[in-house]
């Protein structure tokens, strides 16, 4: 039996992007004839949403050929009251001792985000392992924070700096489960081996919700009996570049930022960042022909300002205190690196003095 497996697509009434992320899930659900589509927390960027989003989530997964099964995640868990209608095959999964049989003995568990602590946590899926089928395959949908991987909270979505439903490998090393698949971690795929047999997995966000989840997104995509397997989405998603200037090389920053964007993912923003020193004479530029030449290039695929932290010293390059320093530095013993470093010292306490 297939199971795709995503979390966290923070769906509101403005970000286009996120149910444009849900229907090619959706699309590669039934393309890959996964049997259940799990969602693991956070489908909803907040409580309020759902009201008014339901019917439009209706249209997407309604009239599949598969189930879909959401779990509550802290961003939307006061928002299924009992009764909500999301569409025929889709499951909200609100009870934590209430398992979801499916064919081939498989037993699907949901945790709800509520706030607890990691001792009543650690308490609570004791009591659900004790609930378990041995015979089964059990696979339990979490939402929260594994505290043996990722301690480093801009890891995590929008989150400031409370714990939301923390857990350790270990808590489920004593449970009968094959699988935890999780949501919460927003910034990339990550699999974890459980101690005593199974495996964790965050998907990470399917479509990137802040600037800091950069790079293509990805979900699971695995058979029940079979290792987890990422699968790479062609989702919106921020790309970040940083291009670090040097005045000894004849490469042009233009030339380098047009390389980044023809090689960029058609549905990728831009996070850019240029710093280091340059040589305006070698390269025919100052410091603001430079930032009007990348910023035209960019222009269009910038996700936000670019960041120009870079630095002409064609006034320094030229000037006979430097000159002099660089005479001797060539004539040292010193490894290349070294040279380098030192080189750029004396261009940037130059550039006080330099005329
Ligand atoms: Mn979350």
């Amino acid at each position: 039996m297939k199971i795709l497996h995503t979390a966290d697509l923070h769906l509101n009434a403005q970000s286009f992007e996120r149910w444009d992320a849900l229907k090619e899930l959706a699309d590669m659900a039934s393309d890959n004839q996964v049997s259940v589509f799990v969602i693991c927390g956070d489908l909803f960027d907040q409580d309020a949403a759902v009201e008014m989003l339901r019917g439009k989530l209706r249209s997407i997964l309604g009239g599949r050929t598969f189930k879909t099964i959401i779990l509550p995640g802290n961003h939307d868990y006061k928002a299924y009251r009992s009764g909500l209608y999301f569409g025929e095959n889709v499951t909200v999964m609100s009870d934590p001792r209430q398992p979801l049989p499916l064919k081939d003995n498989i037993m699907l568990w949901g945790l709800p985000y509520e706030p607890l602590s990691r001792e009543n946590l650690a308490y609570r899926l004791k009591e659900i392992g004790r609930l378990m089928d041995t015979a089964c395959k059990n696979l339990l949908l979490f939402h929260g924070e594994l505290l043996d991987v990722f301690y480093f909270p801009p890891e995590w979505g929008d989150e400031g700096d409370r714990r939301y439903m923390p857990v350790q490998l270990s808590f489920f090393e004593k449970i009968p489960l094959q699988y935890v698949l999780a949501g919460h971690f927003h910034s990339r795929y990550l699999a974890r081996k459980i101690p005593g047999g199974g495996f964790f997995i965050y998907p990470g966000s399917p479509v990137s919700v802040t600037r800091r989840e950069v790079g293509k997104r990805a979900a699971n995509l695995f058979t029940v009996g079979e290792e987890p397997a990422e699968v790479t989405l062609n989702s919106f998603h921020f790309e970040k570049f940083n291009i670090t200037l040097d005045p000894f090389t004849v490469e042009n920053p233009v030339d380098k930022l047009k390389q980044i964007i023809s090689s960029l993912h058609h549905k990728a923003a831009l996070l850019l960042e240029v710093d280091g020193l340059f040589d305006g004479e070698a390269l025919g530029m100052n410091e603001q022909m430079m930032a009007a030449e990348l910023n035209k290039i960019a222009e269009s695929y910038l996700a936000a300002e670019p960041v120009f932290d870079f630095l002409d010293v064609q006034h320094v390059l030229k000037d006979e205190l430097f000159r002099d320093f660089d005479a001797l530095l060539e004539e040292s013993a010193y490894e290349p690196g070294i040279k380098k470093q030192a080189r750029e010292m004396a261009i940037k306490a130059l550039r006080v003095v330099a005329r």
